[in-house]
């Protein structure tokens, strides 16, 4: 195998964020931007780490996927990586590239995509590292990989030609080998041993029984098909958007109520199937709605918790533990107290449950950001919770004839909440404002923080503790600074502040709101009825519209 030695000059800015390195396609595509940062990770790992080894690669299928590809495989050949696993075209969900770096025993992965941000020459492309449990690299791998790229001078390129990734099979070049693997085998392997197939298929058969995927024109348009209908015998209508393109159909491939606009007004309109789910750009979110009905993720985690035992098979003996983001509501928290299991609040960001899963601390998890996931992989799954939801609706309905009225989603909802109470939540999102004033309302609300103190009288509200959060990591003792300023309120109620570590232009600035409601003749109102004083509060608080100019926020979730 022929290695060159290209000298290159370092780029500013090449930090990694919440998941990855994002940006935009045209940044990416400046000489030796990308290639810069993947040799500068191959600095920055042990060599046994890689030396000979096996790495997996793949992506979203979106635009500037197929030259990274080749970018990629070359500087792995180039720095002696033994053999590179490819999903056919480039193709492999996060969820997936998680599966097949702990089933083949791979000593990390590539993921190429920048999940729910729009793909195409215009908008935005990305790549993260994952390690060998299938886990993102932690920050201490990321913070030298950032170092790296500020002196690197030369890449390691193996001179072979570009590989054909259109087809399965495997090709050598000296010592180095590339195989191309079908996206979907090894993760559909899994989905069996997690769940009762059957189960979900006695339900998808049901003529009382109407089920739709939106696969947003992303990466689970490749996964849709081949197990909902061709495993599980979904109708092949039910899926929406199927095709993997490019660029997303010009979407915006983020499954909540604004972005997947196609799916909710099917789900909110007359003739509403039973359930309906969407997942993002890379296949880790997911969003779950019933007839007219929307479940928030942080509701959503908490529900699947606590009926996991019951319908999904691997967690037959019970989960281990129960963890959620900081920002997420507490609804899962009462699950595990009722449940007495272990539980864990961590930062935003899903590198931070790998440890607690390796542990064996840790079964469950999820974000209120639409992510969802478990110990089977090391990366939140969105096909997985549509999986999870199917089967808590399998199990309930189960034995139910034709014709008698069936548990529905809002029902396990409503359920749910008598027994444990509401969180109510709600997130808003600003996004692409001006970076200086974004961070001077941050500045502002942690000097308001160091001169806050348990007592104080905030609105109606009694402040209990207001504090930066930070973690330290119950394994390896590794600690996470300034994770998201928190006031919480003596009634339990929490106002959150952070900056967004995933855009690619300006700051957004996400406001989480939570109030918890223990009397279940107020459930069904309006969370944003609901939570209308507590908003009014968290806007007041942080001056957000004197600092960023804004009355509304782009997003709400
Ligand atoms: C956002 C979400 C966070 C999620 C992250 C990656 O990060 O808030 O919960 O883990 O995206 O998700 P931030 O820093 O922008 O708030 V994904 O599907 O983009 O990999
Ligand atoms: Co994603």
């Amino acid at each position: 195998l022929k290695v060159e030695s290209i000298p290159t000059k370092p780029y500013e800015g090449q930090k990694t964020g919440t998941s990855g390195l994002r940006k935009k396609v045209k940044v990416f595509q400046q000489e030796n931007y990308l290639a810069n940062w993947i040799q500068s990770l191959f600095n920055s790992l042990p060599l046994e780490d890689y030396k000979g080894g096996l790495l997996v690669l793949g992506g979203d299928g979106r635009f500037f996927n197929k030259e990274a590809a080749e970018i990629i495989i070359k500087i792995a050949a180039g720095n002696g990586v033994g053999k590179i696993l490819v999903g056919r075209d480039g193709i492999l969900s996060t969820p997936a590239v998680s599966a097949v770096i702990r089933k083949r025993k791979a000593n990390g992965g590539f993921i190429m995509s920048a999940s729910h941000n729009p793909g195409g020459p215009d908008y935005d492309w990305g790549i993260k590292f994952n390690y060998s449990s299938g886990q993102p690299a932690p920050e201490s791998i990321t913070d030298q990989i950032y170092g790296n790229t500020l002196s690197i001078s030369e890449i390691k390129m193996a001179d072979i030609p570009d590989v054909d990734l259109s087809s399965l099979g495997t090709k050598e070049y000296g010592s180095f080998t590339v195989e191309v693997v079908d996206p979907v085998s090894d993760y559909l392997e899994l989905m069996e041993t997690v769940f009762d197939f059957q189960l979900i298929k006695d339900l998808l058969s049901r003529p009382d029984f109407r089920f739709i995927f939106d696969a947003m024109h992303a990466v689970t348009g490749a996964y849709a098909k081949p197990i909902f209908v061709d495993q599980l015998g979904a109708n092949p209508s039910c899926i929406m958007n199927g095709v993997p393109l490019e660029d997303f159909g010009h979407g915006h491939p983020d499954p909540n109520l604004t972005y997947a606009k196609e799916l909710v007004q099917i789900m909110y309109g007359s003739n509403a199937p039973d359930l309906g789910a969407a997942s993002d750009g890379d296949g880790d979110r997911n969003m779950i709605l019933g007839k007219g009905f929307f479940i928030t993720p942080s509701d959503s985690v908490a529900i699947i918790a606590a009926n996991a035992q019951a319908a999904i098979p691997y967690f037959k003996s019970g989960p281990k533990g129960l963890a959620r983001s900081m920002p997420t509501s507490g609804a899962l928290d009462r699950v595990a107290s009722r449940l007495q299991l272990p539980f864990f609040e961590v930062p935003t960001g899903w590198k931070f449950f790998g440890n607690l899963m390796d542990d064996g601390k840790l079964s469950i998890c999820g974000e209120e950001s639409f992510g969802t996931g478990s110990d089977h992989i090391r990366e939140k799954d969105g096909i997985w919770a549509v999986l999870a939801w199917l089967s808590i609706i399998g199990e309930k309905n189960k034995g139910r004839k034709v014709g008698e009225k069936l548990v529905s989603v809002e029902d396990v909802a409503m359920e749910h909440w008598s027994t444990f109470g509401r969180n109510f939540f709600s997130r808003y999102d600003y996004e692409e404002c001006d970076s200086s004033k974004a961070n001077q309302m941050i500045e502002y609300l942690r000097d308001l923080i160091s001169r806050s103190k348990p007592g104080d009288a905030y609105g109606n509200y009694t402040l209990k503790f207001a504090d930066d959060f930070a973690y330290t990591d119950p394994v390896d003792g590794s600690v996470a600074t300034k994770q998201g300023l928190r006031f919480v309120f003596a009634d339990g109620s929490r106002i959150i502040y952070r900056l967004s570590g995933t855009g690619s232009a300006g700051a957004t600035i996400r406001m989480y709101i939570e109030q918890f409601e223990p009397d279940a003749s107020k459930h069904k109102v309006d969370a944003q009825v609901a939570l209308k004083p507590l908003i009014e509060l968290a806007l007041s608080i942080s001056k957000l519209e004197q600092f960023t100019g804004r009355q509304k926020p782009t997003v709400i979730t």
